[in-house]
């Protein structure tokens, strides 16, 4: 290890030792640990092709991987190795972890959920390649500025990605806009614009180096270069068109996590990077394989979301197009390919493309749009349209293009059922299946939580990590005082690391003995986090009020990104900033009561706050959160939930137990039937007192001294509107926070419940959801099961 490194540090970087920076050490490292992970990968290539195994394509407009460095030593089980070869050369290990850039080429769970799943198909060696876009700037970076939020351009790639392998032979054409002429019984596309999509890969290994797969991410290149005609008249914008359109295409993540812009450029985005991972998919088929109609056999194409729905019409295309087969046969062939995983059920983020722009865009496919509408309509009359009100459905598009529609929880599977897709789900019973969530528990116990994980380790040797359902075995451990003792201090040690952090980075001190309380994830009005600052301000009302009522000492800690466009979000952020200089500052609380809110919540803030949090929120409204995989993460690192029947904390706290997690609020039901009476806020308000006051307190200026006019729209909203219904959940949640501050104080018995949420969470391995896809959706197993044991 140290020569590798030594090595690419002269001869990759060309430096030497004494003049060689952080980055240098880092880059070296990551070049060390990449030629292993690729000693573990081309075979897993050879294999894949030698066998003619079939292969999974997972389709992600996001892959939320994070820093990469500790992931990829810890599955290569080369840290130790590498941390000692540093250690020889002067250089601390994590010294050059915290110098890589988060790559967040994602907005929140979605691409979260991508990552994870790369890790677990790598971990149980399915042939997989994951496709995206090499965006050029991932999420913005969040700051606060007099509390508000301003964003600012993410540069992960403003140095070297020391992991990926550019691939400037594995390149595509890309056309857009044009017009279609039909003659010799064939459609002619004649497109107006073309750019190049050129591969991007990085080896993904799974744990102990057993497979490697591939994440290939797309970048555009003009097609010309430069135009040195129109330059040489003087044109000089024509000149550099192309060049133009390809930067704009890959140059940035689109920060909306509620509503599609509905620009041209997001659906060409979407557009570029389908239809260069459909054409090298079929590349590769044909490599081994000579019969198109059986692309079936050796693809399974998922969709993560709609935003790569266009892959059915792409491939239709391709098949009628290109490969000489019939509409029809080819629909039914593009359907045994694809799958599609649905996220939500917010219509605000259900994308719908006005059909002039789609055609103006996608004239051929709009064409090929209608001929599955038709096959679909002559086949199951009064079905549900793809084609409505002038605007083209992406949802039911993917609906009818897939051969299975999963949901991401138990719940929320149902729902699709029962109101998005009712009348779809009524003509395909059988479609419409559940595949609830999961969490890689080697990034998100393993590598995040040393601490917790070498004691358990200790306890029950290390199958757990590619195995989760072992934890199950640490169930004997919550009698055993001395074992629930450690599990504490790893606990401690964790708040400790974060409490220093704060300090550090905010100059903020907190109390690792109070509780810690965190809420992170996007900023979302369904995600309720004005209902946690609301139950903040009630709750220093209280202790204002009863200063000797034994208050259980509380940290709140808030993390998460607003959309730059969604303004409510951001004045959720304001208020929280607003209220923690408020109640951060007042002398008579400030010991019992503080509220952290560091900006620029990621990836890799989330590895150090989850692995210290004594309280998990998630405090959505009942029927909104598909899923949640933050919830997966808090529990499996033994920390209780404060949540209603939400997405998967209804099977959360069926695998932990009641009694281990503080359920509060309405069931989806139950909202669903509160919503219809007109006026329900106002009445529920006047009969809570303590709400009343909060918000009185908010509307008063109490929090925005000299700007008392600054929530009037906020606290109007709530009491005239208040959609996500924290009216009807508040008090309750007021009640259940007590209840949780009373078993805080009993330390024992708490260590037991968080040490059974850690037991509990084994079935949350994204390994078990990935294995739920492999036999329901995409039928495959993997590839060389010998290897796997021997190595295995
Ligand atoms: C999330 N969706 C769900 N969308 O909200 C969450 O409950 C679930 O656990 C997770 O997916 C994984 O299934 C989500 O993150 C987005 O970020 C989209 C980005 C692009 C625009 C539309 C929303």
């Amino acid at each position: 290890m140290k020569d590798a490194i030594l090595a690419h540090l002269r001869y990759g970087l060309g430096k030497d030792a004494s003049h060689s920076s952080v980055y240098d050490w880092r880059m070296a490292l990551s070049h060390a640990l990449r030629d292993r992970a690729v000693d573990h990968w081309i075979p897993s290539t050879q294999t894949t092709y030698a066998r003619k195994a079939k292969r999974v394509y997972y389709l992600s407009m996001e892959f939320l991987i994070g820093r990469l460095v500790e992931d990829m030593a810890a599955n290569l089980g080369a840290t130790e190795e590498a941390r000692a070869a540093l250690a020889e050369l002067g250089q601390d290990f994590d010294t050059l972890v915290r110098d890589e850039p988060d790559a967040a080429l994602g907005n929140g769970g979605l691409g979260r959920l991508a990552a994870c799943f790369m890790d677990s198909l790598a971990t149980l060696g399915i042939p997989a390649m994951g496709y995206g876009i090499r965006y050029e700037h991932g999420l913005f970076e969040q700051d606060f500025v007099d509390g508000q939020q301003i964003e600012k351009p993410e540069t992960w790639l403003s140095q070297k990605h020391a992991w990926e392998f550019e691939r400037p032979e594995v390149q595509y054409s890309i056309t857009f806009g044009g017009h279609v002429e039909h003659h010799d019984g064939r459609a002619h596309w004649h497109p107006h614009e073309t750019v190049f999509a050129t591969a991007h890969d990085t080896p993904v290994i799974g744990w102990q180096g057993r497979w490697g797969n591939t994440l290939r991410l797309w970048s555009a290149q003009p097609v010309k270069i430069f135009d040195l005609a129109s330059f040489n008249r003087g044109d000089y914008l024509a000149a550099s068109r192309s060049e133009a359109l390809a930067r704009t295409i890959c140059r940035v993540l689109y920060p909306d996590d509620t509503t599609e812009t509905g620009k041209e450029l997001r659906l060409k985005q979407e557009y570029f990077f389908t239809a260069a991972s459909i054409q090298d998919l079929i590349r590769r088929f044909l490599v081994t394989h000579d019969d198109i109609r059986r692309l079936d056999e050796a693809a399974a194409i998922q969709l993560n979301d709609t935003h790569p729905a266009i892959a059915g019409p792409e491939l239709v295309r391709l098949l009628v197009d290109v490969h000489g087969l019939g509409m029809g046969e080819a629909i039914d062939l593009a359907r045994r390919c694809l799958g599609y995983t649905n996220h939500t059920l917010l219509p605000e983020a259900l994308e719908r493309w006005p059909e002039w722009l789609f055609g103006r865009v996608l004239p051929r496919h709009l064409e090929i749009i209608r001929e599955i509408e038709a096959t679909q309509q002559a086949e199951f009359a009064g079905s549900p349209r793809i084609l409505d009100h002038g605007n083209v459905q992406m949802g039911e598009l993917a609906f009818i293009m897939a051969h299975k529609v999963n949901g991401v929880s138990a719940l929320h599977t149902d729902l699709v059922k029962q109101t998005l897709f009712s009348d779809l789900h009524r003509i395909h019973p059988t479609r419409i299946i559940n595949q609830t969530n999961g969490i890689t528990p080697r990034r998100w116990l393993h590598t995040c939580n040393p601490a917790l994980s070498g004691l358990i380790t200790g306890a029950i040797g290390d199958g757990w990590v590619a195995d989760l359902e072992q934890l199950k075995a640490l169930k004997g451990k919550t009698g055993d005082a001395a074992f629930l003792s450690d599990f504490m201090a790893a606990k401690r040690h964790n708040k400790e690391r974060l409490s220093n952090w704060v300090q550090q980075t905010l100059g903020q001190s907190i109390d690792p003995d109070a509780m810690f309380d965190v809420q992170i994830k996007r900023i979302h009005e369904y995600k309720r986090q004005h209902m946690n600052i609301l139950e903040t301000i009630a709750l220093w009302n209280e202790m204002k009020a009863n200063p000797g009522a034994g208050w259980q000492p509380r940290v709140k800690i808030f993390g998460g990104k607003a959309a730059p466009g969604y303004h409510v979000a951001k004045e959720i952020i304001h208020l929280i900033n607003d209220v923690a200089t408020v109640i951060n500052n007042d002398p008579a609380t400030k010991d019992l009561l503080q509220i952290v809110y560091p900006p620029n919540y990621n990836v890799t803030m989330a590895e150090m706050l989850i692995p210290a949090a004594d309280l998990s929120e998630q405090i959505s409204t009942a029927g909104k959160e598909a899923s949640g995989t933050g919830n997966m993460k808090f529990a499996l690192n033994g920390a209780l939930t404060i949540g209603t029947l939400d997405g998967a904390n209804v099977e959360i706290r069926e695998h932990v137990g009641a009694e281990n997690f503080f359920l509060f609020g309405l069931t989806a039901q139950e909202i669903m039937e509160a919503r219809k009476q007109p006026g329900f806020a106002r009445a529920t308000i006047e009969k809570s007192p303590r709400m009343q006051r909060v918000l009185q307190q908010i509307a008063e200026g109490r929090f925005s001294p000299g700007d008392a006019s600054r929530y009037h729209g906020f606290v109007g909203n709530l009491w005239d509107h208040d959609y996500f219904c924290v009216s009807l959940d508040f008090d309750n949640y007021y009640d259940t926070q007590r209840r949780a501050d009373e078993a805080f104080g009993h330390r024992d018995a708490w260590a037991a419940m968080a040490l059974t949420n850690t037991a509990g969470m084994g079935w949350f391995s994204s390994d078990r959801t990935i294995q739920g896809y492999a036999r329901d959706i995409w039928d495959v197993g993997p590839a060389d099961a010998k290897t796997l044991e021997k190595t295995g």
